[in-house]
């Protein structure tokens, strides 16, 4: 029998991702559950062409499901992922909540889908959005050329702060819209927007914020901190060297990380490209005469990493620079979620 599924936190942004994936994408599953907290429970959600209406986050909703996707906060999926798995499910976290864990997979199916099976926990992890738009294109050059060092700097969408972020932006670009002035100083939108500033600490309309996530030590963000850790872990490298500076930008949907990768060896651009144009879940737009690079607009709505501007470092013939562009909420989120989702489907389905 094909294996039973359950969305949890299946209207949220992620999760309204997941239902129009579930019902684009080839069908493995059979009756699907969709999940969510007490203000959404009877909404009547259509996915996969069905009508469904949304239940109560309850262990008994778990009864007879096998795998359990959670695209909810830190906290609920560290209450309730353990919960599905004690109902029998598999749990696939895309939270933060165990992605570091030394028993939980951090799996990318197009980089280490053999990982899904080794899950002593009951519970795999997906990645940072951030993270994924980016690890989908080094994972090639790193087979390529052998990875040594990552300098990133991230422009992150609003909507990698949920739906808070995404009407935050819109209120405050409708309050802006046609000011030439802008308060006192050209350009300085504070007056403008006020103090609706949504999940950010600061305006985001006209303006950009190097900041994602909260406060860790020595000065870190949380969001640049996962770029490190996550991506050691997902490519097995545990002494990786990686800094980021994780930056919130007035886009809707599509992250974008500006890379500097340090390799073994020496790599020449028209090399990567070629390592990047055979790659999985990559789109190679490198074109700048003809005024093509990746770009979120390019991205939006659509599956694979956008990738282009591979320059070799003129200072240092093992380094590359490049552009990436990834859909936060598709290959960030949904997308991923829903792979490793088949990677289990194919196993439990062959038992
Ligand atoms: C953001 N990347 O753009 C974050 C959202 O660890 O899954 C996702 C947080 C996470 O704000």
């Amino acid at each position: 029998a094909r294996p039973t599924l359950a969305v949890v936190g299946a209207t949220g942004a992620v999760g309204t991702v997941m239902c129009e994936l579930l019902s684009s994408r080839r069908d493995v599953w059979g009756e699907i559950r969709l999940i969510a907290s007490e203000r959404s429970v009877g909404r009547r959600v259509r996915c996969r062409g069905e009508e469904l209406t949304v239940g109560a986050l309850t262990p008994e909703a778990f009864d007879g499901v096998d795998v359990a996707m959670f695209d909810v906060p830190d906290d609920v999926s560290a209450e309730w992922a353990p919960v599905a798995v004690s109902r029998g499910a598999v749990a696939v976290d895309n939270s933060g909540a165990f992605r570091m864990d030394r028993d939980v997979p951090l799996v990318v199916p197009e980089i280490n889908p053999e990982q899904v099976r080794n899950r002593p926990r009951g519970i795999v992890a997906n990645a940072n959005c951030t993270t994924l738009a980016m690890i989908v294109a080094i994972a090639p050059l790193h087979r390529e050329y052998g990875l040594r060092e990552l300098v990133l700097a991230s422009y992150q969408a609003v909507s990698g702060a949920g739906q808070a972020g995404v009407d935050a932006l819109h209120l405050q670009l409708g309050k802006i819209a046609g000011d030439r002035v802008l308060g006192s100083r050209p350009g300085d939108v504070r007056q403008a927007v006020g103090d609706e500033l949504g999940p950010f600490p600061a305006p985001l309309a006209l303006n950009v914020v190097p900041w994602a996530g909260s406060l860790a030590d020595g000065g870190w963000s949380s969001e640049e901190l996962k770029m490190r850790n996550e991506s050691r872990k997902i490519l097995g490298l545990p002494d990786l060297k990686v800094s980021a500076t994780c930056v919130r930008v007035p886009v809707v949907t599509g992250h974008s990380v500006a890379v500097h990768a340090v390799f073994a060896t020496e790599v020449d651009a028209e090399g990567a490209r070629e390592a990047l144009r055979n790659a999985p879940g990559v789109i190679l737009v490198d074109d700048p005469a003809a005024g093509e690079f990746p770009m979120p607009i390019d991205a939006v709505g659509t599956d694979p990493s956008w990738v282009g501007r591979i320059r070799r470092a003129v200072d240092d013939p093992r380094a590359l620079d490049l552009f990436v562009t990834g859909d936060n909420l598709r290959k960030g989120a949904a997308l991923n979620t829903a792979q490793i989702g088949e990677l289990l489907a194919k196993e439990l389905t062959a038992r």
